[in-house]
Formats: C-alpha cells, sequence, structure tokens
C-alpha cells in the first residue's frame, strides 16, 4: 500500500510526562492505517515562549500514514490533525492559554511532500478564541525556530529537507542550538522497540 510519511511532535509538561509521552507513541501506532516508522530520543527541554512554567519532555515520531486530500477526507493531513485532537483529549488536555502548560501536546510538523494552509475543521480548533491560528500549515510554521522540535525531528531525518525549505533539519538543528544554546534540549532517553518504551541513554 502506498503511504505518506508524517512527523508528529510530542510535548507535555504536566504530570508523568514521560508515561504520557510513552502511551502516546502508542496511541499514534494504533491508528488505523497508520504504523510507527520510527520514534525520537526523547528530551528534557527548556519552556520556550512562556518561561515560568515546568519543563517539558518532547519527542518526534515519524509515521506511515496513508495519503487523501489536503481538505476533508477519511484520510489525509485533515484527519491525521482530527486524529491527533482526540488524542489530546483522550489524555486529559484541558484548553489554557497559549503556550502554557499541558498535559499532551500533539503537533503535526510534516506530512510528506505536501506544503498546506488550511482552514482548520471546527473540531480541530482551539475553543479560546484568542488562542491559534485558525489555519492549519504544513510544513507547522514552529519547526524551523524551536530547538526542542529540530533536535528529536533531526534524530530521524537529519537530511530531510522539508518542503519550501532551503536547508535540512540537521543544518537547521545545528543553527538553532548556536542561538539557544546545546542546554535547551537535554536527551534524556532512546526509543527501545522490544519494551515500547524510552530506555536510560547509556544502558
Ligand atoms: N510548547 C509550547 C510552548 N513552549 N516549550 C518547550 N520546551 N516544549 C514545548 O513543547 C513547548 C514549549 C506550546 O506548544
Ligand atoms: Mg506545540
Ligand atoms: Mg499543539
Amino acid at each position: 500500500m502506498q503511504t505518506v510519511r508524517a512527523y508528529v511532535g510530542l510535548g507535555a509538561n504536566l504530570g508523568d510526562a514521560r508515561a504520557t509521552l510513552t502511551a502516546a507513541v502508542h496511541a499514534l501506532g494504533a491508528l488505523p492505517g497508520v504504523s510507527l516508522a520510527g520514534v525520537s530520543r526523547l528530551y528534557a527541554t527548556a519552556p520556550v515562549e512562556v518561561t515560568d512554567q515546568p519543563e517539558f519532555h518532547n519527542a518526534v515520531v515519524g509515521l506511515d500514514v496513508p495519503p487523501g486530500p489536503a481538505g476533508p477526507g477519511a484520510t489525509g493531513p485533515i484527519a491525521l490533525l482530527l486524529a491527533l485532537k482526540s488524542i489530546e483529549r483522550a489524555f486529559g488536555r484541558k484548553e489554557r492559554f497559549r503556550y502554557g502548560p499541558r498535559e499532551l501536546d500533539l503537533d503535526l510538523l510534516l506530512f510528506g511532500e505536501e506544503r498546506i494552509a488550511v482552514e482548520r475543521p471546527e473540531e480541530g480548533r482551539s475553543l479560546d478564541p484568542a488562542k491559534a491560528t485558525r489555519l492549519l500549515e504544513v510544513p507547522h510554521p514552529e519547526v524551523g525556530r524551536r530547538l526542542f522540535v529540530l533536535a528529536p525531528l533531526a534524530d530521524l531525518a537529519p537530511d530531510l529537507v522539508p518542503p519550501g525549505w532551503t536547508e535540512s533539519i540537521g543544518q537547521a538543528r545545528a543553527r538553532r542550538e548556536s542561538i539557544e544554546g546545546a542546554s535547551a534540549v537535554r536527551p534524556i532517553g532512546r526509543w527501545d522497540a522490544d519494551s515500547g518504551a524510552w530506555a536510560e541513554l547509556d544502558a
């Protein structure tokens, strides 16, 4: 079956973030028609935008998903976005202020070679009207600006040049690291497919 490689960013900074992200990886891999293509290292990351909040855990997964239209449909980027939102809700995600603390954040970073800017369907929107953009943009605009996204994404696809970019993920990561400092993102685990969890890095 033909598939598209999508990348999803995971983040959490409330509750047991490591356990939440581990369970979220399994929930993503269990979506219909979806298979898990890779899981990055787990990172402890300094909060950005709103800095007065607990440290985050961040990771990225690669998913092989069925292709589909860049609009409403049973498959494709919007269908995946809605699936991400429903997993967030299932994990107890509450609506709070923009960039604030969260139980689980799942962001659609890349969807194959697609460049998309479309209205989010109603169910995929934030309840807070002052909050996020109504547009779904792929590649996600945060990818090139955030070391907490670039570092785990570079674990999986360092040579990938996302559509519309002029540099690779690995190059962007190095550039952001020289701005934010290497200590902004700290790898704390490597994915162990046998146990289905992040294991100690030096194990
Ligand atoms: N997410 C935010 C705001 N700030 N900081 C880190 N380190 N990691 C995140 O995932 C994050 C953040 C809003 O989505
Ligand atoms: Mg986010
Ligand atoms: Mg989000």
